[in-house]
């Protein structure tokens, strides 16, 4: 039997506002099924194993994870606004963009968990480590973006939507890092990025 498709996801996660935001902007109907994967009643690990979010259900009931092989799918079903090049060399570009501004989403969520661990078992130099990353990670960004318009090529694309989730998600948990004073042409393009409403409907909530 088919059913609608749906996504499973937190209203938190940084990754499943990729897909959210990829779908809206190829008008892809879904339904949001909203779980969280350190709740004890989760669902996700019936359907991925690796127990995160997001995870796809298509039609017939296989599912697709991660976050990057959802977007390439929904990307190649629907012919709506292009997110990804088809020719192999820009293709591989916003590839190459999506992968750093994951590192440094993927880095900033190891820094959180950690610090909610109990002090004593926290690591400092754990914590060190994924901070350098996230700040070589900006600094890379923002020299790549340059006095761009937009990551690669002269549109938005899925590049575009990785870096908005990155430092969308540096806003929701650390508030600290002032990355638009360091970097203000990171700044112009998530408040170019935020005018548009798959952006401002999939702003993080607790
Ligand atoms: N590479 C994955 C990362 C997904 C991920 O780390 N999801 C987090 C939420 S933001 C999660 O579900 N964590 C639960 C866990 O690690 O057990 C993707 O792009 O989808």
């Amino acid at each position: 039997m088919n059913h609608k498709m749906q996504l499973i996801a937190s209203l938190t996660s940084p990754f499943a506002r990729k897909v959210r935001i990829v779908a809206a902007e190829k008008h892809i109907e879904y339904q949001l099924v909203v779980d969280v994967p350190w709740e004890a009643g989760t669902h996700v690990p019936e359907f991925n194993p690796l127990g995160k979010v997001p995870v796809w259900v298509l039609e017939d009931g296989k599912t697709l994870f991660d976050s990057r092989v959802i977007v390439e799918y929904l990307d190649s079903v629907s012919p709506v606004g292009h997110l990804l090049p088809r020719e192999p060399r820009p293709r591989i570009a916003v590839k190459r963009w999506e992968a750093l501004a994951d590192g440094v989403t993927d880095a900033a969520a190891l820094v959180f968990m950690e610090r909610k661990r109990p002090a004593p078992q926290q690591s400092p130099e754990w914590i060190t480590r994924q901070l350098g990353k996230v700040s070589a990670g900006l600094k890379a960004m923002a020299e790549e973006l340059a006095q761009q318009d937009w990551c690669t090529g002269d549109n938005f694309n899925l590049a575009d939507i990785a870096l908005g989730c990155a430092l969308g998600y540096l806003d929701f948990r650390f508030p600290e890092i002032d990355w638009r004073r360091a970097y203000p042409n990171l700044s112009e393009l998530y408040d170019r990025l935020m005018q548009r409403p798959a952006f401002r409907e999939t702003i993080p909530v607790v």
